[in-house]
C-alpha cells in the first residue's frame, strides 16, 4: 500500500495551492489524488461556451504566481492555460494519480493515520488536505419524465463540445452564473433558445477590458501587477460593508445601477423588464456580471419562461410547461448548479469513535475556520463550510486557509505528536460566532433562496465578513483550541 505523510484530494486551485505550499515548506512526502483523467479542477472541467471568471484575473490568481493575462476577466481557455502553467512549473503532474476516485476515508485509531479507499487502490497517510471543491457535483432537478427525453442532454459542468448547436432548438434550465454565460454565447448559433428561469438574478455591468500590448507589457512588471491586484482587492473588499451592514449602500451602489442596467439593455421591452427584475435584496444571490445576457433575451429567437410558466414535464420530444405549452427541443442544457450545501464532500469520511462527517453535519455543515472538525484529526478541508465569498477571489481564502493548515502540521511535527484535532468547544464557539455574524448579512436577510443556504436555513457557503479578517484568524494559530495526539 502506498503511504504518504500528506494526501491532497483534488487538483484544482485548492489542491495546487496546498501542494505548492507544502513544497515551499520543504515537504515532499505527499501525493495528489485526482478523480478525472486530467488535472486542474473546475476551470478545466467547465468548458461550456462563454465560461469566464467574474473576478479580475490579477486578483483571481495565486499571489505568488502572476500571469500575463490578456484581459481583465479571463475566459475559461486562458484560466485553463494558467492552471496548466502552474501545474507544470511546480512539477505537480509527477505528484498526481489521475483517474483515482476517492470513495471513503477512514481514521485508523491505532496507527493514527488515514486510510484512503479509492476505486483503484488503497492509500495511507498521516494528514489529508481535502480540496475536492464545493462546486463539483452537478445538480439535476428531478423533473417528471426527465429521463424520457430522446434528444441530447448535458449539464453546463459537462458540456459536449461535439454537439453541433447550429440550427438546433435548445432549452437552458436555470438563470444563475453559468446560464448567464451560456445563453449569450449560443443564442446566435441556435435556431431557438428557450430559457427556463425560476428566479431572476440581479445582473450588473461587467467592467471587462482586453489589455493592449502596452498594458500587458506594463503588467509584466511585478510592482505594477501587484498594484492592480491590491487596488482590485481593496475596491472589492469594500463591498462587504454593504453586504453585511447596509441595505442603503446596497441600494445606492448596486441596486440602482442594476435597475439602470436592465432599463438600458432592454429599452422598449417592458415585458422582459418585468420578467428579469428580481424582488429580493441585491446581493442575496450571487450578483451576475454581464453586458450580453439581457440583449440575448431580447433576440427574436429567444424566449424567456418564468416562474409563472415553469416546467411541468419533460417528454421524449421536449418540455411541456405548467400552462400546457409544448416546447419541441433537440437539446436540454441543465444550468442548474451544484449540490453545494449539505453534501460539501461527496464521499463518506469516518473519523474517531466511528463518527461520520455526514452525521456531524446532519443539521448543517460546520468547521473551525471552515477547515477542521472535532473527531477528525489531521483532516483539513479547503473551501469548507463558510469559507465562500461572493465579492472577491476564492483563491485569497484558499491561500489564507493554508496558513492554518501548515501551522497545524508544524505543531504536530514540532511536538513529536502524531495528530492534531480541533476541540469541540473551539469549533462550537467559532461556528456560533459565524452564524451570529451571518444574521447581519444580506445572504441571511435578503429574502431569497440560494445555494449559499443549507436545508436547515443556515447560510453555510459564505464567510460573513472581510477576507482580511479571515486571513488574520487563519494566521493566528491557537494551540489551545486543539488537542495534540501523541
Ligand atoms: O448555479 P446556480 P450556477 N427548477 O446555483 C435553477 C460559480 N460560478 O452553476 O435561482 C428550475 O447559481 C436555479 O433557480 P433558483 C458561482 O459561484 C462562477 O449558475 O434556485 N430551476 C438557478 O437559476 C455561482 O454562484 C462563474 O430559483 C432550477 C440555477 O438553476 C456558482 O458557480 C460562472 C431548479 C442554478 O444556478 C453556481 O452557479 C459559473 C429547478 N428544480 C459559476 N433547480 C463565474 O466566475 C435549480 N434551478 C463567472
Amino acid at each position: 500500500m502506498k503511504s504518504y505523510k500528506i494526501i491532497v484530494i483534488g487538483s484544482g486551485f485548492g489542491g495546487q495551492c496546498a501542494a505548492i505550499n507544502l513544497l515551499k515548506k520543504g515537504i515532499n512526502d505527499f501525493c495528489i489524488l485526482e478523480r478525472r483523467n486530467f488535472m486542474g479542477g473546475t476551470w478545466c472541467q467547465n468548458s461550456y461556451p462563454g465560461a469566464a471568471v467574474d473576478v479580475q484575473s490579477p486578483l483571481y490568481s495565486f499571489s505568488f504566481e502572476p500571469y500575463n493575462w490578456s484581459q481583465m476577466f479571463a475566459a475559461q481557455d486562458e484560466l485553463e492555460e494558467y492552471t496548466n502553467f502552474v501545474i507544470d512549473k511546480y512539477k505537480l503532474r509527477e505528484k498526481t494519480f489521475l483517474n483515482t476516485n476517492v470513495e471513503k476515508l477512514e481514521w485508523l485509531k491505532d496507527e493514527k493515520k488515514w486510510l484512503i479507499h479509492t476505486d483503484k487502490e488503497t492509500f495511507k497517510s498521516q494528514f489529508i488536505i481535502n480540496s475536492s471543491g464545493p462546486l463539483s457535483t452537478p445538480f439535476y432537478p428531478n423533473f417528471k419524465g426527465k429521463d424520457s427525453f430522446k434528444g441530447e442532454t448535458f449539464h453546463t459542468n459537462n458540456w459536449n463540445p461535439n454537439f453541433n448547436l447550429k440550427g438546433k432548438k435548445v432549452a437552458v434550465i436555470g438563470s444563475g452564473a453559468s446560464a448567464a454565460q451560456v445563453i449569450p454565447a449560443i443564442v446566435d448559433e441556435v435556431k431557438e433558445l428557450n430559457v427556463f428561469q425560476r428566479t431572476p438574478h440581479w445582473v450588473m455591468h461587467r467592467p471587462d477590458k482586453i489589455f493592449t500590448k502596452f498594458q500587458r507589457k506594463l503588467l509584466k512588471r511585478r510592482w505594477i501587477y501587484n498594484l492592480v491586484r491590491y487596488y482590485t482587492y481593496w475596491s472589492l473588499e469594500s463591498r462587504v460593508i454593504a453586504f453585511k451592514y447596509s441595505d442603503f449602500l446596497l441600494k445606492i451602489f448596486a441596486k440602482n445601477k442594476a435597475v439602470k442596467h436592465i432599463n438600458k439593455s432592454l429599452k422598449n421591452r417592458a415585458d422582459l423588464i418585468e420578467k428579469v427584475t428580481p424582488d429580493y435584496t441585491i446581493g442575496c444571490k450571487r450578483i451576475i456580471l454581464s453586458n450580453t445576457l439581457y440583449p440575448a433575451f431580447a433576440k427574436e429567437n429567444s424566449h424567456l419562461f418564468t416562474r409563472e410558466e415553469q416546467i411541468a414535464e419533460i417528454t421524449e420530444t421536449g418540455i411541456i410547461t405548467t400552462k400546457g405549452t409544448k416546447v419541441d427541443l433537440d437539446l436540454i442544457v441543465y444550468a442548474t448548479g451544484y449540490d453545494a450545501t449539505d453534501s460539501v464532500i461527496s464521499y463518506p469520511i469516518i473519523g474517531k469513535n466511528n463518527m461520520f462527517v455526514g452525521s456531524f453535519w446532519s443539521e448543517f455543515p460546520r468547521a473551525y475556520l471552515g477547515t477542521t472538525l472535532p473527531n477528525f484529526p489531521n483532516l483539513f478541508i479547503l473551501t469548507g463550510p463558510n469559507t465562500g465569498i461572493g465579492h472577491t477571489s476564492a483563491i485569497f481564502v484558499i491561500e489564507s486557509q493554508m496558513h492554518y493548515i501548515l501551522d497545524s502540521i508544524n505543531a504536530v511535527d514540532k511536538n513529536n505528536a502524531q495528530a492534531i484535532e480541533v476541540t469541540a468547544r473551539a469549533e462550537d464557539k467559532y461556528t456560533t460566532f459565524i452564524h451570529s455574524e451571518m444574521e447581519k448579512t444580506v445572504w441571511k436577510r435578503g429574502n431569497c433562496t440560494s445555494w449559499y443556504q443549507s436545508k436547515s436555513g443556515h447560510v453555510i457557503a459564505m464567510f460573513p465578513g472581510f477576507t482580511f479578517t479571515y486571513l488574520k484568524m487563519a494566521k493566528n494559530f491557537k494551540i489551545k483550541d486543539h488537542n495534540l495526539i501523541k
